[in-house]
């Protein structure tokens, strides 16, 4: 065989062991089912990738907290050992502390306001904070408005939610305002939630409509009132290994692509705001919609001298103030 000819087998043979054996898979986790929010918007950022890389990056997805609770899964990142969470802020300001002014209760008027401060330079400034930590924030995604769920009673002022033993996220911001209304927070990673309702470990919780829809919350409680207390945002987190192994090119496909899963989890939290109280109605739960959110603001008063100290007052009228 001519020498050409070999050489030329022996670049196919090569090329193709390259190809072949460029592909990474990424791991992405999240806590809820792959229908819901986190799974729209992780769907929308590995297919983004995929597609922007050929196909030489793709994910493997582990819904519903098949790689553990939230914290766990930022450690894990953290740690290198997962590539990527689809993360609700709640555990985040244990690893970036920047992070935890925005878990405020009652800090965001509505969406618009949100994600405007998210995506804006107060949101993006926080995101810089993340690779000292060894994560790479890719972007804000979102979690939603969280309400108060419970299983002995309404809640339309916080006097009701008093005594109630109700789940946290672990978020001392979140336990601090908590504990103004009376309830006694008892912090607890999401995938032991469904089962501490059920045998009744817990009175109630508090989380955004597309999570209590997607976990079915309405079969371990039977009323939900709307509270919106506190807008929960979420990020996807990169492993810095994993950032450092990417070419340039490559590290804006991924940017762009978290980018584009935010546009399409937010819709699908609209999505289910607009659609979900009436089925959750429907699967037996009562709302209570005529909460007194002016009561819940008037008793977080002490809670936020002490944010001010916290965070700087000036910094959460900064945020207040965005229109
Ligand atoms: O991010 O732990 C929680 O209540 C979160 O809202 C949930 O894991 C989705």
């Amino acid at each position: 065989m001519k020498l050409s000819k070999l050489l030329i087998g022996m670049g196919f043979a090569l090329g193709f062991f390259s190809t072949a054996h460029s592909q990474t898979v990424l791991k992405i986790g999240y806590a809820t089912t792959k229908e819901s929010h986190y799974g729209v918007g992780s769907t929308v950022f590995c297919d983004e990738v995929e597609k922007g890389t050929q196909g030489r990056y793709k994910c493997q997805q582990f819904p519903s907290s098949a790689l553990g609770g939230e914290r766990e899964q930022i450690e894990a990142v953290q740690l290198g050992v997962q590539d990527i969470v689809n993360t609700s802020t709640g555990p985040v300001g244990n690893f970036v502390p920047e992070v935890k002014i925005v878990d405020i209760p009652f800090l965001f008027r509505d969406y618009d306001h949100a994600r405007k401060v998210m995506d804006g330079p107060i949101g993006q400034d926080i995101l810089s904070k993340f690779p000292s930590k060894g994560i790479i924030a890719l972007g804000w995604t979102e979690n939603g408005f969280r309400h108060m769920t419970n299983s002995k009673r309404d809640i339309v002022k916080p006097s009701d939610a008093a005594g109630l033993k109700m789940r946290t996220m672990e978020n001392k911001v979140h336990m601090d305002g908590y504990r103004t209304f009376g309830i006694l927070p008892t912090p607890m990673a999401f995938p032991e939630l469904f089962g501490a309702l059920q045998q009744g470990t817990v009175d109630g919780q508090e989380n955004p409509i597309p999570v209590i829809l997607s976990s079915k919350f309405s079969q371990v409680q039977n009323h939900l009132s709307l509270t919106g207390h506190v807008y929960s945002p979420a990020l996807l987190l990169l492993s810095a290994k994993t950032w450092g192994k990417l070419n340039d090119a490559d590290k804006k496909v991924f940017l762009d692509a978290a980018k584009k899963a935010g546009v399409a989890q937010r819709k699908k939290v609209n999505d289910d705001e607009n659609t979900g109280i009436a089925q959750l109605e429907k699967e037996g739960m009562k709302v209570i919609r005529n909460v007194d959110g002016q009561a819940f603001r008037d008793a977080l008063r002490p809670a936020y001298a002490n944010y001010g100290k916290e965070f700087g007052a000036e910094n959460i009228k900064k945020i207040q103030d965005i229109r």
